[in-house]
């Protein structure tokens, strides 16, 4: 089979943004503009040459046509072996624990995760290295170099490879081998959590769940390990079916977005347990009977209550949090004597950590927890260790929280998002807010006092990389916080995100709705940031 170079220019927008490059389909459709990224990665990483690479993504459309195109490129390229799951699928989780399990160079991710699908919508790709976790700033900005530079690119000429059954066959020299993309996950996960406990759980009648695969990639992995191995009734699952649009809805697993979930926790007769997952697999949002557990106080939960579950028995070396994240978890790190971490958003900041054994548990206030099983985020993982604590506290999930809560204290917390605001609109905000931070130290608003307000930078304390501009903190003298980031995963417009915490220690004060709790705090966001000055908005698009 022949070999063509193909010339091509640079697209001066490649830059990977917190969790790879996404663009609207359109965009990746334009001549070259797959390829050249494509071509990008296998240039920045020569390791991919002589190596094997696992591919797959979240189903949406465009998936199946990119990564027939990155097959072709791949062998081209002097890759030895793809390992690809069936139909172009897997999770971000599988291919996480795929590359890993099977010892790939590396790892092509297709998603673009909770964002809408279909031919006007969003795709994405990003690149995994061989500790099975998003690439670190260092590659992708090498690659995002290489693509500022890059003048052709590599591709087979050849048909298309089918990827509907299993087993090996050839592109040139290169073998694609279809795995199933369910099974080695499915057995990670049946490693970890003691799913005989978690079935009788099912059995005994007295236990009702809905997970909500909401049209994306968890619908296949819920049916094997839920119904098949853990013996749920089918009712449990909702729109398992994974569709290309993934049914014209957005798959993000939040309170705003999982309506039609939170609907069914919240109405009558609801059921002990729902959770939802997003696009790719990766996030997750945890419901009980009429309650919503906030993604950082389920760090936390999961952090103290880890022993309980077989995979963690031994105790948890370390927690890390995004900068974001609630507090929650370092309180329980605290009591547990234990390192706590806090690292910029995205994934990639935790895989030092979690590589060189500093920490076992991972969240992000994004509906993101994980463990060192993986290094990616992962949504059924999160799921699959309530359901063990379920089964082993036989509490309910109110019953759960509020304990932790009279142990602990709480952390009311909230997001704020406004989607889709002018650019340059929210780079005036921020840098209002910057130019504020020489006065804002000892300044009073009400009951809060200002004690510090910086742009958050981290140093990892494996490579000493440095990493600046992860958002602007304002921290108040009783531990209250406001931050302000803008979105590095949107394509279009801005996303401001505005995130609020208070801490409250006093039992009797802990049952406030998160809003009433955090009223004043979202007013001085306001009046800090002029929010509504700058946006033209009076309110956000979501709150969770
Ligand atoms: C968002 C979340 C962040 C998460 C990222 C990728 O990024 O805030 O916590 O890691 O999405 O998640 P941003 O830059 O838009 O705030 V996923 O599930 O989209 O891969
Ligand atoms: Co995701």
């Amino acid at each position: 089979m022949q070999v063509t170079d193909v010339r091509t220019t640079p697209f001066a927008d490649q830059k990977p943004g917190t969790s790879g490059l996404r663009k609207k389909v359109p965009v990746f459709q334009q001549p070259h503009y797959l390829e050249n990224f494509v071509q990008s990665i296998f240039d920045s990483v020569p390791g991919l040459k002589g190596a094997t690479l696992v591919l797959g993504g979240d189903g949406r459309y465009y998936n199946l046509t990119a990564i027939q195109t990155i097959l072709k490129m791949a062998a081209a390229n002097g890759v030895t072996q793809v390992l690809v799951g069936r139909d172009g699928l897997l999770s971000t989780p599988a291919a996480s624990c795929v590359i890993r399990k099977h010892r790939a160079t590396g790892g092509i991710v297709l998603s673009a995760s909770p964002n809408p699908a279909g031919p006007t919508e969003d795709f994405g790709i990003k690149y995994n290295t061989d500790n099975g976790g998003p690439a670190p700033e260092k590659i992708t900005e090498a690659i995002y170099a290489r693509s500022r530079a890059i003048d052709h690119y590599r591709i087979m000429q050849a048909d298309a490879v089918p990827l509907d059954r299993l087993g090996e066959q050839r592109l040139g020299d290169m073998r694609v081998v279809v795995i199933d993309p369910v099974a080695d996950y499915a057995e990670l996960m049946e490693s970890l959590f003691d799913f005989p406990r978690i079935r009788a759980l099912f059995q005994s009648g007295h236990f009702r769940m809905r997970f909500d695969a909401m049209h994306a990639i968890t619908g296949p992995y819920a049916e094997e390990i839920l119904l098949r191995r853990l013996g749920a009734p089918t009712d449990s699952l909702l729109n398992a079916t994974p569709l290309e649009d993934f049914g014209g809805g957005h798959p993000d697993p939040n309170l705003t977005y999982a309506h039609a979930l939170v609907d069914i926790l919240f109405g009558t007769d609801a059921p002990d347990f729902g959770a939802a997952s997003d696009g790719d697999g990766d996030r997750n949002m945890i419901l009980g009977r009429n309650f919503f557990v906030t993604p950082s106080d389920s760090l936390a939960i999961l952090a103290a209550n880890a022993t309980l579950v077989p995979g963690y028995a031994q105790g948890i070396a370390g927690i890390a949090r995004s900068m974001p994240t609630s507090q929650a978890a370092d309180r329980v790190a605290a009591a547990l004597n234990l390192p706590c971490y806090e690292t910029p958003t995205g994934w990639k900041f935790f895989g030092n950590l979690l590589d060189a054994g500093k920490v076992t548990l991972c969240g992000e206030e994004s509906f993101g927890t994980g463990s060192d099983h993986v290094r990616e985020k992962d949504g059924l993982w999160a799921v699959l260790f309530w359901l063990n604590l379920l089964a082993v506290r036989k509490q309910s999930v109110a019953g759960i929280v509020q304990e932790h809560w009279q142990r602990f204290g709480r952390n009311y917390y909230s997001r704020h998002d406004y989607e889709g605001v002018d650019s340059a609109a929210a780079t005036a905000l921020i840098e209002d807010l910057r130019a504020q931070f020489a006065t804002l130290p000892g300044r009073r608003f009400g009951a809060y006092t200002v004690a510090y307000s910086d742009d958050f930078a981290y140093t990892d304390p494996i490579d000493a990389s440095l990493s600046t501009n992860q958002g602007i903190r304002i921290g108040f003298t009783d531990g209250s916080r406001i931050v302000f980031r803008l979105s590095g995963t949107g394509t279009e417009g801005a996303t401001l995100r505005v995130y609020l915490e208070r801490y409250e220690a006093d039992t009797t004060k802990q049952g406030l709705d998160s809003q009433t709790a955090l009223a004043d705090l979202i007013r001085i966001a306001d009046e800090l940031a002029g929010i509504a000055r700058h946006t033209g908005r009076d309110r956000p698009t979501v709150i969770t």
